[in-house]
């Protein structure tokens, strides 16, 4: 299986994160990439390809224009404020707060397009992003060019990034805008598969309304788990995706057995959505030793669900999410692409 990943992700290097009442340094770090790619290496797999440049084009099909400049420019912004730290929100527009559209003032916009306050931001956030995005797109051409497999080595993650809020670590949506790019390259339905530990609230969001791109999610239950305001089972789509976003909340401390049922129904239903091509949302924080998360997956797990999605038969593009047991990322993320090809 072929690696796309770029450099640039370094440039993604912010030094803070609010956690429990205090600044402390991210979780969502360089140092996750670096194992992956010594474990790829470690197994034999090919040399890691550079993205090809693709411009914003299919970028801007996922995310809004102002979105998109808010990203580019919020760092200078809040530069030019004077602000000592990096950028954090601190308000945002709550119930009751019904003013619409960004404050002029960057302390309001970035509240305007945050979901959440963890994730802050530093200069080279959005260059980084960018190349992510470029890396989802490029391995999405390999996919749509005939191999039978890809993966997007992406950093920063994407899956929380809504059409217009970033948070959760992720500011733009590689595995959504991935997915468009295989539905313009001639696959008809493309199913995305979210196994990461954390609900996607941003990739629900974006095809909330789409028969074409079902998403099927994997998660703790947000009663009990970030991002707490989206996730549950009753939440099924509308219009023509009614019936087409299927969650599978889970309760903390779930373990494989379990875990694997619900991942035998997300693909059955993938199978009855009739998809042509799927994209995996592979987050690996459903690993016991992950320090945020509570589900119980051990590593051969991943070799063995890794084989059940192989088993669906479908070109199938993997876009890396989350994973924070920082020394077990890479056998767990090559784990899962092992499974599959061994399948
Ligand atoms: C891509 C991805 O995995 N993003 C995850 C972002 C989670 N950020 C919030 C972490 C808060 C951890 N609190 C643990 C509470 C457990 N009940
Ligand atoms: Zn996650």
């Amino acid at each position: 299986m072929r690696t796309v990943h770029s450099d640039r992700h370094l440039l993604r290097a912010n030094r803070t994160e609010l956690n429990q009442g205090r600044l402390v340094p991210p979780f969502e770090k360089p140092e996750r990439v670096a194992h992956i790619l010594a474990r790829l290496a470690e197994r034999g797999f090919p040399a890691v390809e550079p993205p090809v440049e693709h411009g914003l084009d299919m970028v801007a099909r996922v995310h809004a224009p102002d979105y998109l400049h808010f990203l580019e420019t919020v760092w200078p912004r809040w530069t030019a404020a004077g602000y000592a730290g990096e950028a954090i929100p601190t308000v945002w527009p709550s119930r009751r707060m019904t003013r619409k559209g960004p404050p002029e003032e960057i302390d309001g916009a970035i509240g305007w397009y945050a979901l959440c306050g963890e994730t802050s931001i530093s200069g080279g956030t959005w260059e980084a992003a960018r190349a992510a995005a470029d890396v989802a797109l490029t391995a999405a051409d390999l996919v749509a060019g005939g191999e039978r497999a890809a993966f997007a080595l992406c950093r920063p993650p994407g899956h929380h990034a809504a059409q217009d809020m970033f948070g959760g670590y992720c500011f733009l949506n590689n595995a959504a805008i991935a997915a468009e790019r295989l539905r313009d390259r001639g696959a008809a339905t493309v199913a995305v598969l979210d196994v990461d530990f954390h609900h996607g609230n941003g990739t629900q969001a974006i095809f909330w309304e789409r028969a074409d791109v079902p998403f099927l999610s994997l998660h703790g239950d947000p009663r009990f788990e970030f991002p707490y305001f989206l996730g549950g089972a009753d939440e099924i789509g509308a219009g023509k995706g009614e019936g087409r976003n299927v969650n599978y909340p889970l309760p903390p401390g779930t373990g494989f057995e379990a875990w694997a049922a619900a991942l035998e129904d997300a693909c059955a239903r993938i199978k009855a959505f009739g998809a042509e091509a799927l994209v995996v949302s592979l987050g690996v924080d459903t690993f016991a030793g992950d320090p945020i998360s509570s589900f119980k997956l051990a590593s051969p797990d991943f070799l063995t669900y890794g084989a059940r999605i192989a088993r669906l038969g479908l070109p199938t593009l993997f876009v890396m999410e989350g994973g924070y047991a920082v020394a077990e990322i890479g056998v767990n993320t090559v784990n899962v692409l092992e499974g599959f090809q061994g399948a």
